[in-house]
């Protein structure tokens, strides 16, 4: 997404707004301008308290796991909460002087609900528009979040709000209408209340196809992908890469490779799965958790099913860069991507950009997922069910090289067409077309 925004902001101007990731001591109110290849970034600082308010808080510890379904994490605390409203003041204070007259303004994801709405009580006229990049959760859950109502008023002050697909779209209009008593037109997606309206649409995100191609004919990428087939010796490599992140599902994947090798202990010497998982978020005690228990659960089942010459799970803690992982994407015949909850899900649409049509690799993804709506010819499985999952891996190894073309020749287009660059356009033409009310 970085990536597709530098190029929008080069070709169409503007400046990208944000905070730096940096933490300073005392609130400064100093902006952080800079021209790097044709793109203005505009960046600030957060003091300790706002991090861990707001970022650590209320967005990773509130948000984050409410809008993946996952009440059971969800914190509900007063002072987080009063910390995300002040850090988004904040911000619309920093920007506002940014804003010129004729400016469109595009605000991402749910760190960010309410700035368009501080921006409003600002006096900014322009039009402004919000991407949400995580799912939006059905209404009987979104109800547990005290002052649900006022949060969703602040995003009705947006002309449009994108969404990953239909299903979360879905859902935010089911909510507007039925606990804000909005007046909802589900054919064009338009929410009105009190007199104002909202486009409501649902943008699929891509990922840059040429910038990921281009990776993936460099030598880092080829030598990535031979380095990783001479390592598995005739066994059948699978991935997975993914954030160590629980919406991911890592835990349930692993106990749905151990049920595979627990029920097909034959075909131990056919597999061996490489997890990519670079940690995140570490300072929430939930992402500290999450990781502890993937290194118990894999160090359980390569103890049970190591040979002395061979580990059934590598388990990877760092990230790599988009030209390697293009190379052990391709060298992977199968792709494990299995979230409980997902946006979108860039993985998913990654591995089927690195395979060879003519020798293509079997993505198993998770109906969970919001790229399952676009890649249907994904052998789709339940990542919450062990047996589904060991199912899904018997059928992916014992695939024909027929069947494997015919699903890779039905994924390839969407994956190529519909990436982020047209994502970019369309929400762009749309926001600057859109009719406000
Ligand atoms: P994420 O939850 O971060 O993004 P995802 O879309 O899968 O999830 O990944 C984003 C990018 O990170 C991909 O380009 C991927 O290659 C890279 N990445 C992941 N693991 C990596 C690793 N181990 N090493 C190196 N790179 C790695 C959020 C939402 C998603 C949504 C995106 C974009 O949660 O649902 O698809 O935003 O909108």
């Amino acid at each position: 997404m970085a990536g597709a925004l530098n190029s929008a902001l080069k070709k169409h101007g503007g400046i990208w707004f944000g905070w730096s990731g940096q933490e300073s001591e005392e609130r400064t109110g100093n902006i952080n301008l800079q021209h790097n290849d044709g793109v203005t970034t505009a960046t600030i600082d957060l003091s300790h308290r706002d991090i861990d308010e707001y970022y650590n808080g209320y967005a990773n510890s509130t948000l984050w796991p409410l809008f993946h379904y996952r009440l059971d994490l969800t914190e509900y605390e007063r002072e987080t909460g009063k910390g995300y409203e002040r850090v988004n003041e904040r911000f619309a204070e920093c920007v506002r002087p940014l804003i010129e007259p004729d400016d469109l303004v595009w605000v991402h994801d749910y760190h960010l609900l309410p700035l368009g709405e501080r921006l409003r009580a600002r006096g900014v006229k322009n039009r402004i528009g919000f991407f949400l990049h995580i799912p939006w959760p059905p209404t009987r859950l979104f109800v547990s979040l005290p002052f649900h109502e006022r949060l969703v008023r602040t995003m009705l002050e947006y002309d449009l709000v994108g969404f990953q697909n239909a299903e979360w779209l879905e859902s935010f209009l089911h909510y507007c209408a039925k606990e804000l008593g909005a007046d909802v037109d589900e054919v064009t997606g338009r929410i009105t209340l009190e007199g104002r309206s909202t486009l409501a649409k649902a943008y699929p995100i891509g990922i840059d196809w040429d910038h990921f191609q281009a990776q993936g004919a460099s030598d880092v990428a080829k030598n990535a992908e031979q380095r990783l087939i001479s390592s598995t010796r005739n066994r059948t490599a699978m991935i997975g890469v993914d954030r160590l992140d629980y919406s991911k599902g890592l835990p349930e994947r692993i106990d749905g490779i151990g049920r595979f090798f627990d029920q097909y202990p034959e075909r131990v010497r056919d597999l061996v799965y490489i997890q990519i998982a670079p940690p995140s978020r570490e300072d929430v005690e939930s992402y500290q958790n999450i990781r502890s228990l993937l290194e118990q659960k894999t160090g359980q089942i390569n103890g049970a099913h190591s040979e002395v010459d061979l580990v059934p799970i590598r388990y990877v803690n760092r990230g790599y860069s988009h030209a390697e992982l293009y190379g052990f994407f391709r060298g992977s015949k199968i792709g494990l991507v299995t979230p409980l909850r997902d946006g979108m899900n860039l993985v998913a649409k990654e591995y089927v950009a690195a395979q060879d049509p003519d020798d293509p690799g079997v993505l198993i993804l998770s109906r969970f997922a919001g790229a399952a709506q676009q890649l249907e010819d994904a052998v789709l499985v339940n990542p919450h069910s062990p047996d589904d999952l060991s199912h899904a891996i018997r059928v992916a190894l014992d695939m024909s090289v027929e069947e494997r073309k015919a699903r890779h020749q039905a994924m390839i287009g969407t994956v190529r067409d519909d990436n982020v660059q047209e994502w970019t356009e369309n929400f762009c033409n749309d926001l600057a077309q859109v009719k406000r009310g």
